[in-house]
């Protein structure tokens, strides 16, 4: 079994109006998380006990195993993406009221959570990722991380939103500018329905 690109849920220029260009996509979903799967797979090739894994499992078997570190990252390199896609949404932005309802109950309101969030996604230094996750006492949680790593891969919870602070996630469209990538994600970017589904299947 080898692991494949999977398509984005729109178009790549379907975003372009809420601040995420063609270009961007392009680049980022046709060059960067696909030389992640190509490179996955070619490693995978070369090491029997992974044939056959699922990608959680490969992300599983290879964390923390200094050997297995190049694997490590392209598998969770390939899991993130995959989330960040489905984080993205042409309707972006808008709240349905049962997240909304979560997010005031452990954040205190949604402008609250937004200030969390951006806070996470500035404060990872270098390359990494902001998350919104049910953690696994039920609680919606923020958190960072750095490089391929992510709550799913350290069993922090379940995922419900992601964003990816990478350079090349926003340099086309903001440059140096990470804050208001983070800013415009929250505002017109994000999927909000899907992370509300999420939690309700978490
Ligand atoms: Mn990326």
């Amino acid at each position: 079994m080898s692991f494949t690109l999977p398509s984005l849920p729109y178009s790549t220029n379907a975003l372009a109006e809420r601040g995420m260009c063609q270009e961007t996509l392009e680049l980022h979903h046709g060059k960067h998380h696909f030389a992640y799967v190509t490179a996955l797979n070619g490693l995978v090739e070369k090491n029997p006990s992974l044939q056959g894994k699922s990608l959680e499992e490969v992300i599983r078997l290879s964390r923390g195993n200094p050997e297995l570190t190049p694997v490590f990252n392209n598998a969770g390199q390939h899991w993130n993406h995959s989330a960040f896609w489905q984080s993205l949404t042409p309707q972006g932005g808008r709240v349905p009221g049962s997240l909304e309802k979560r997010l005031t109950g452990d954040f205190g309101s949604v402008d609250k959570f937004k200030e969390s969030f951006k806070a996470a996604a500035l404060g990872q230094f270098g390359s990494g990722w902001a998350w919104l996750v049910a953690g696994t006492d039920g609680k919606l949680k923020i958190s960072k991380s750095a490089n391929a790593e992510s709550p799913q891969a350290s069993g922090a919870g379940k995922v419900l939103l992601v964003l990816d602070v990478w350079e090349h996630a926003y340099y086309v469209d903001y440059r140096n500018r990470r804050a208001e990538f983070v800013d415009n994600f929250l505002a017109r970017l994000a999927n909000y329905d899907d992370a509300a589904e999420k939690l309700g299947r978490a």
